[in-house]
């Protein structure tokens, strides 16, 4: 008797869970945002875990390489845009890991995968910044790249992540414009400047065109999170589109793609691109790129530092409720 109740309870839950999976992706079909608080599948909820506290965890690594120049930007004009540049950064990564945790787990733990090793982050923040015209690259490359994925993500189906894109594109979009304009200023200047824009393309091209992902045939995430409007384009879609509108930006101010095989397509409107080392592009989200362990060092430094600035807030804070509810 007991067991045929259990059984009819679980086949309930069963068609329970059926009916809520099919108006969860009904939902998404009309084009409807999944809040918070709406049922949603568990691999949905893991999924987005994983892609945004890696978003949120690239976007305060990827302050590191930028902060190395804030102390020898050429003018004062020039440091003024950088410092705001990375303090944007440090805000994109405070909206993200507040959007995740609307889906119940805490930025503490997040922190700690990301401190230890566990947790990935954008390969790109694994190059160096060697000279002052990296700083023109990562801002028309990386925020340019970066845009061009999250537009697409700000259409995406969870309410909080697509809305925290919508501001962050805004940024980004001033980010990537700055960018642009050293490398234009630089290619516009001595031949030795013309020389570091030149150098800085030739080293940030294939990383930043490998950030957007793996190719589709070795992407394992992208069918699920299309399927479920996470993600609305794949991987090799985006690129294709950042590399179409990249090459005119390049020809105008006189550079050169580092890329032998590249040739517009007539029949295609796209430009057809040469191989993409893929092996070292794995190699740096395995933990092997050149500055890995420097940025893990550096992350890992800056929480240890700053926690007398977060410990003295939350007692100031709990200072200022005791005083509210004693009055
Ligand atoms: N780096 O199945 P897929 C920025 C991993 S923000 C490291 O294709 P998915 C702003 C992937 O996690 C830049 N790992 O994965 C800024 C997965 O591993 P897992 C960050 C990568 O999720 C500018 C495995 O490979 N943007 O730059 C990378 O469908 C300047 C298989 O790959 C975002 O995070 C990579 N590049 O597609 C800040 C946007 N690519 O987890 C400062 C949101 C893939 O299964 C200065 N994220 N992997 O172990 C996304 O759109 C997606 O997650 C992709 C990857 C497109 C990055």
């Amino acid at each position: 008797m007991t067991f045929i109740i259990i059984k009819l309870h679980l086949n309930n839950l069963i068609m329970e869970e059926g009916k809520q999976l099919e108006s969860f992706e009904a939902k998404i079909a009309a084009g409807h945002k999944i809040e918070p608080k709406d049922w949603m599948p568990e691999a949905y909820r893991k999924q987005l875990i994983r892609m945004m506290s890696q978003h949120a965890h690239s976007e305060i690594v990827g302050m590191l390489p930028e902060g190395n120049w804030i102390t020898r930007a050429p003018s004062l004009r020039r440091k003024a845009i950088l410092l705001a540049k990375v303090q944007d950064e440090a805000g994109h990564g405070l909206y993200l890991y507040s959007a995740v945790e609307t889906l119940g787990v805490d930025r503490t733990e997040l922190l700690h995968q990301l401190h230890t090793g566990k947790a990935k982050y954008s390969s790109i923040f694994n190059y160096p910044t060697l000279t002052w015209a990296d700083i023109g690259a990562i801002g028309w490359l990386v925020d340019g790249a970066a845009i061009m994925n999250q537009t697409a993500l700000a259409r995406g189906s969870y309410g909080p992540y697509s809305r925290a894109m919508v501001r962050i594109c805004k940024e980004e979009s001033f980010h990537n414009r700055q960018g642009y304009e050293i490398m234009m200023t630089l290619a516009k200047g001595t031949s030795e400047q013309k020389q570091m824009a030149q150098d800085a393309l030739n080293r940030w091209w294939w990383p930043s065109i490998m950030m957007l992902g793996p190719s589709d045939d070795q992407s394992p995430n992208s069918d699920q999170l299309m399927r479920w409007k996470v993600k609305m384009e794949s991987n090799d879609a985006i690129r294709e589109r950042f590399i179409d509108r990249t090459i005119p930006q390049a020809e105008f101010i006189g550079l050169t793609i580092p890329d032998k095989d590249m040739k517009f397509d007539e029949k295609t409107g796209h430009y057809s691109h040469g191989k993409i080392n893929w092996d070292e592009f794995f190699d740096v989200i395995k933990g092997n790129g050149p500055c890995n362990a420097k940025r893990l060092k550096d992350r890992n430094d800056a929480d240890k530092n700053g926690r007398w600035v977060r410990d003295a807030a939350i007692a100031y804070a709990e200072k200022q409720l005791k005083e509210k509810q004693a009055s």
